[in-house]
């Protein structure tokens, strides 16, 4: 598919999605989102892709949704714009690959609500996260309320909302916002390297894990232990775990299928 606000790039077994509105910082409007929503649904229907990589082109991973196009919104288009923004980002919080943020810049309100639909975030040093929202006179809609919490635990994320601050890649590793923190010039080679560690990996595995471990955070403790034996019992139907536990066995490579 032609994309005019996004870039979708094939590397190997990867995915490399690159939100290019430059010189917008790669603000979120609605003909962004609803290309990255067809950029999704193309990579999930692609099964020689296993992991993906979000970026941002220019000095800025995403600073937000487009303030340009809502500020003359009304509640009906305010809130269908959140239904479009919280869709896509719950569809790619669910992509069922291994998604690593790579943020170059600027992640604030929407960027950063981006970034924490991604499983992993790996930051440069020019990388600044935000929620400036309150400042705006909104509260954070994409998501958030809700997931900024589950990964930095709700002090944080409250102090983050409520001040409306931004902070540098050091702090945002110093709260466990992102994984790791690298030169710019960098980033993107250590996405990648992690994203190919981790698609050395049995694709199946990685799917169920990611599965399981979204699942469960929603759950009480039995019924997510629960659902990780069934996701277990279920790995066991598969090639690739006769392959995985064969090659240990033999002291040898092992040669995953996806199967
Ligand atoms: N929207 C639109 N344009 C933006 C933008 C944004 N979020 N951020 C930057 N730009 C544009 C600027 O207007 C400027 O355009 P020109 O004037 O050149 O035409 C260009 O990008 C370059 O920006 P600056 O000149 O400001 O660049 P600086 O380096 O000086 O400053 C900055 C960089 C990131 C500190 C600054 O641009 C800034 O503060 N930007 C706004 C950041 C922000 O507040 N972002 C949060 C937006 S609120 C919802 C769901 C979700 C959301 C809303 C509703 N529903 C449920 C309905 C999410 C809300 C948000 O994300």
């Amino acid at each position: 598919m032609e994309y005019k606000n996004i870039i979708l790039k094939k590397e190997g077994k990867l995915a490399l999605l690159t939100i290019n509105r430059p010189k917008a910082l790669n603000a979120l409007n609605s003909e962004t989102v609803t290309e990255i929503n067809g950029a999704l649904d193309e990579i999930a229907a692609d099964d020689t892709v296993l992991a993906v990589i979000v970026t941002g082109s220019g000095k800025s991973f995403v600073a937000g949704a487009d303030i340009t196009e809502m500020k003359d919104f009304n509640s009906v288009e305010g809130r269908k714009f959140g239904r479009l923004g919280n869709k896509v980002f719950r569809k790619l919080e669910n992509l069922e690959k291994p998604v690593i943020a790579a943020v170059n810049g600027f992640a604030l309100g929407g960027g950063c609500e981006l970034s924490l639909a991604c499983d992993i975030r790996l930051a440069s040093t020019k990388a600044k996260f935000g929620q400036p929202e309150v400042g705006l006179g909104i509260t954070p809609g994409f998501g958030g309320t809700q997931r900024l919490a589950r990964v930095v635990g709700l002090g944080m994320a409250k102090e983050l909302i409520y001040t409306a601050k931004m902070i540098k890649a050091d702090e945002a590793f110093r709260i466990g916002l992102v994984n790791g923190v690298y030169e710019p010039e960098n980033l993107l080679e250590e996405a990648k390297k992690l994203a190919n560690t981790i698609v050395a990996n049995a694709p199946i595995a990685v799917r169920m894990s990611k599965v399981a471990i979204n699942r469960g955070i929603q759950c009480d403790i039995d019924t997510a232990t629960a659902y990780e034996s069934e996701v277990f019992g279920e790995c066991f139907s598969t090639e690739d775990q006769k392959e995985g536990m064969t090659a240990f066995v033999e002291k040898r490579e092992k040669n995953f299928k996806n199967k």
